[in-house]
């Protein structure tokens, strides 16, 4: 794991922050994806690549003796985002499956390592968008149409890395293959440090979604228009941050402004237009709805869903089952979405395990785990591993 480790944490960091920049389809993501690629090739496993990007590293054939069993989870990063969110996961799959080579165990079923691409949606706005169009629940005309800041289209883009976008949505073939997957993340919270676990296993996701808040104004110079004569959007945003926080309080729920765009971004310009995106959560989706409506009232501007994730409860069986095996490790929420929740909305059978992070800080160059919760982590997973593929020596 440690070698993975070493390799992986060089590419995308940037060196003023210290925080990673790997998006999708950038020259950081393909660094990756290769890095990716040359793991499954270093233990002799089938490389697929799915029509949405998606990387699948195969030991044995799901097709012939599927469906199979998946752990992974994301190489992608939010901007400035930590090491271990996503990275995490696909490298203990990696470690997990040396584990049970080392045993001496060969799976009874196919067992896989995968990265979906675009988790965090940092470039082109979407959140799992590789496992929302991998399942359907993104329309693959849309996603095409995606654009970054600088305007480039998510298809060109792909095609500017050198993956073919025309085939992009729902991939039956692909999930046929994937009877359960099970995805290790860096816990982003504090619920296993304030109880002294290295490992948990998840319950639910909360609901959450992202609106995009669209607020014109009047361009005019900021020097010689008169307040009454303003007509200037970035008033109305800041009614916006406000009650996104008066609102989450209120409804014990929790809500972030974290990205702005302005035109055209002058010193001495009043705006002509202010976009700003809100990301709002909470353990009940009435009161995220709550949340939304009240800062899109503030702003006197229609919020617009980009995206929307319902509440996830995580097959029970399941996860009693690998709770147990693990000795009964916590079982916690999370407020945090992820590419095992969408394939859980979308019916296949799918788990998380979390590993300690001693801040909780996540999103951050700051987020931080323990080499000894990370190899817990890696022992446990290849604990659920061994089970479900019913492995033997
Ligand atoms: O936004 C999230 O919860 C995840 O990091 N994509
Ligand atoms: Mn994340
Ligand atoms: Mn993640």
């Amino acid at each position: 794991m440690d070698g993975m480790w070493a390799d992986l944490l060089p590419v995308g960091r940037d060196g003023a922050t210290g925080g990673y920049r790997r998006h999708a389809w950038t020259p950081a993501d393909l660094a990756c994806r290769e890095w990716f690629a040359a793991e499954a090739a270093r233990r002799g496993l089938d490389l697929v690549v799915d029509r949405n990007g998606n990387q699948w590293a195969w030991w044995g054939d799901p097709d012939a003796d599927g469906p199979g069993v998946v752990a992974g989870s994301h190489l992608d990063s939010v901007p400035d985002g930590g090491a271990y969110d996503g990275p995490l996961g696909v490298v203990s799959a990696f470690a997990a499956l040396d584990r049970l080579r080392d045993r001496g165990l060969v799976p009874g079923r196919p067992l896989a390592v995968a990265s979906f691409t675009d988790e965090e949606g940092a470039r082109f706005g979407i959140a799992c968008a590789g496992s929302r169009l991998l399942t359907g629940a993104l329309d693959a005309d849309r996603a095409r149409n995606l654009t970054d800041s600088d305007g480039t289209t998510l298809a060109d883009a792909m095609r500017s890395a050198g993956h073919d976008p025309t085939h992009l949505g729902r991939d039956d073939e692909t999930l046929r293959r994937v009877g359960t997957l099970v995805e290790l993340h860096v816990e982003q919270g504090r619920a296993l440090v304030d109880v002294g676990a290295p490992v948990g296993v998840a319950s639910t996701i909360w609901p959450h979604g992202r609106w995009l808040l669209d607020l014109a104004g009047e361009a005019n110079h900021a020097g010689t228009t008169r307040l009454e004569d303003r007509d200037d959007p970035m008033l109305r945003l800041a009614a916006a941050v406000l009650a996104a926080r008066e609102a989450a309080i209120e409804h014990g729920a929790v809500a972030t402004i974290g990205r702005v765009a302005v035109a055209p971004n002058g010193t001495n310009a009043i705006p002509s237009r202010v976009r700003a995106w809100l990301d709002a959560r909470g353990a009940v989706e009435a009161d995220v709805r709550a949340v939304v409506a009240e800062v899109a009232a503030a702003a006197a501007v229609d919020a617009v869903e980009e995206s929307w994730t319902a509440e996830v409860a995580f097959d029970a069986t399941l996860r009693d089952r690998l709770t147990g095996l693990l000795g009964g490790v916590p079982v916690l929420a999370t407020a945090a979405g992820h590419d095992a929740g969408i394939l859980a909305a979308a019916g296949v059978e799918a788990a998380m395990l979390f590993v300690r992070n001693p801040t909780g800080v996540s999103h951050s160059p700051a987020e931080h785990a323990e080499v000894d919760d990370c190899h817990a982590g890696v022992d446990a997973l290849a604990t659920v591993l061994a089970h479900l593929t019913a492995a033997r020596p």
